[in-house]
């Protein structure tokens, strides 16, 4: 097998444009001149696009011209992407001490939109749009449903949350610019998401691969086949997931099932995607140019090595961003697709070289939960976050070591400490959690680094 053109295999010697002509709506690539570039006029394009970004940013953001400044280098140095490597990283932590506005390039006049990601108890990371960066936005939006197969006769239910996390409105206008029908669901309800599904003759569904997981165990719980739905392609996304959760995916919903990344601090979903080809997901390289990093050396890896997956941002107005470290961990790939795209593709990422949790689509740090307990008084500085897998979905789990007396004490209070803490991760994170308090040295003691998360979906997937 080949390539997989909605939901059908083609065979070797296929020829693919012909077939996408037939199937496709004559949609083969939304911009063509871009995802077929040569290679060197790419890099030409890319070095260009990156002197202006130098230029600008460094007399646009303080924290940046500092950071210049300190390592002796002036715009002008920047000729190109082979310059790259001299120009400063920029972390998570940057953007959380320069939070909220601090890193935007642009007055907040020019900016039309916030998005945010969980952060550390109160400090999320908050990303800003001008009007030039949501239409970037949707082009590479555009592109990637594209890549997927989806047309304009397509009917997408989008069930990425929408607010201020990038997914649900990220897909959305991406969706609406290639014309397709959008279904703007957002996520949960899943009874509903199904009699939607049904009655509005969803083809397409963008959502975590976990939710689309649980969907399909829900439908089956409720008698709803395959042969009763439309579906033929999934934008999933958001989150880790294995080859053995997408086969699972594409035999219980009888779809393709297609994988989508990216991150707020770059744009939100639209930084790469897969083609229909599945190997390997194509970055949108002439807006966000990658690295690979060795994440204790900082060094960059060679093509094919694995290692810390970094972006620099080319064209964003309001949030431009030099090397951003994205702690994910992958390789790269600059040969030419089997779908004729000759932008570089980044395989499927698994790991991150930090301790960051991804939890029904939030990103949850251990710190943010031994934060909330630091201020939950009768609590002991032990405890433990389990992570598991329970009917398709993530489940947070929090075992606490309390204060020998509280035990003693009425099992109202323990329960309104129970309570309490609930609330409060439940409000800083947005995730809900379940929290079990035990006696004193009931946490298994480590002689090293103490194991506070137990991930037991690493157990389940391969
Ligand atoms: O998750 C943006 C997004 C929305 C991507 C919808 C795809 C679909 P953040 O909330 O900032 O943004 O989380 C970004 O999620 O650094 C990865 O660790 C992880 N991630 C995103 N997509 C994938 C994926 C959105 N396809 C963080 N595979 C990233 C593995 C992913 N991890």
């Amino acid at each position: 097998m080949l390539c997989r053109e909605a939901g059908r295999q083609l065979q070797k010697g296929d020829n693919l444009i012909k077939e996408a002509d037939t199937t496709a709506a004559g949609v083969i690539y939304w911009n063509e001149e871009i995802e077929c570039i040569s290679r060197s006029d790419l890099r030409k394009l890319q070095s260009e696009k990156l002197r202006k970004m130098v230029e600008r940013i460094y007399y646009n953001v303080p924290f940046y011209r500092k950071k210049f400044d300190e390592a002796g280098i002036k715009p002008q140095d920047v000729k190109g992407v082979e310059d790259l490597h001299r120009l400063p990283f920029t972390t998570k932590q940057d953007l959380r001490d320069n939070y909220p506005y601090s890193l935007f390039a642009v007055p907040m006049k020019e900016i039309v939109r916030v998005h945010a990601s969980s952060g550390t108890t109160g400090k999320s990371t908050v990303v800003g749009y001008t009007k030039e960066d949501l239409e970037i936005w949707s082009e590479v939006i555009a592109r990637t449903l594209t890549c997927a197969g989806v047309t304009s006769k397509d009917v997408i239910q989008v069930a990425y949350g929408y607010g201020l996390f990038t997914g649900g409105l990220g897909v959305h206008y991406g969706a609406e610019k290639v014309g397709v029908t959008v279904i703007p669901i957002s996520g949960g309800n899943t009874r509903r998401q199904i009699q939607v599904m049904r009655d509005f003759g969803t083809t397409a569904l963008a959502c975590t691969p976990s939710y689309a997981l649980y969907l399909a165990e829900e439908m089956q719980d409720q008698k709803v086949r395959c042969e009763d739905i439309s579906l033929r392609v999934g934008i999933f996304g958001a989150e880790p997931w294995t080859e053995n959760m997408r086969k699972e995916i594409e035999q219980s919903l009888s779809i393709t099932a297609i994988d989508i990344y990216g991150l707020s601090e770059i744009i939100g979903p639209g930084v790469a995607s897969e083609c229909v080809c599945q190997s390997g997901l194509h970055i949108n390289e002439d807006h966000f140019i990658p690295e690979i990093i060795d994440p204790d050396t900082l060094e960059p890896l060679e093509e094919g090595e694995k290692g810390e997956l970094v972006f620099t941002t080319v064209t964003k107005e309001g949030l431009p961003l030099l090397r951003y470290r994205t702690r994910d961990l992958t390789s790269l790939t600059y040969e030419r697709c089997e779908c004729g795209r000759t932008l570089a593709r980044m395989r499927k990422c698994l790991g991150r070289s930090d301790d960051m949790l991804i939890i029904r689509g939030v990103n949850v740090f251990p710190s943010q939960i031994e934060a909330v307990l630091l201020e939950t008084s009768g609590t002991k500085p032990h405890y433990q976050i389990i992570v598991d897998r329970k009917h398709n979905l993530d489940t947070l789990s929090l075992l606490v070591e309390v204060e020998e007396h509280f035990l003693s004490d009425e099992i109202r209070k323990l329960e309104s400490m129970k309570e309490k803490i609930r609330h409060a991760v439940e409000s800083n994170l947005g995730i809900s959690v379940n929290v079990n308090l035990v006696e004193p040295k009931t946490i298994q003691r480590s002689e090293g680094k103490a194991k506070r998360v137990i991930d037991n979906r690493n157990n389940l997937q391969s």
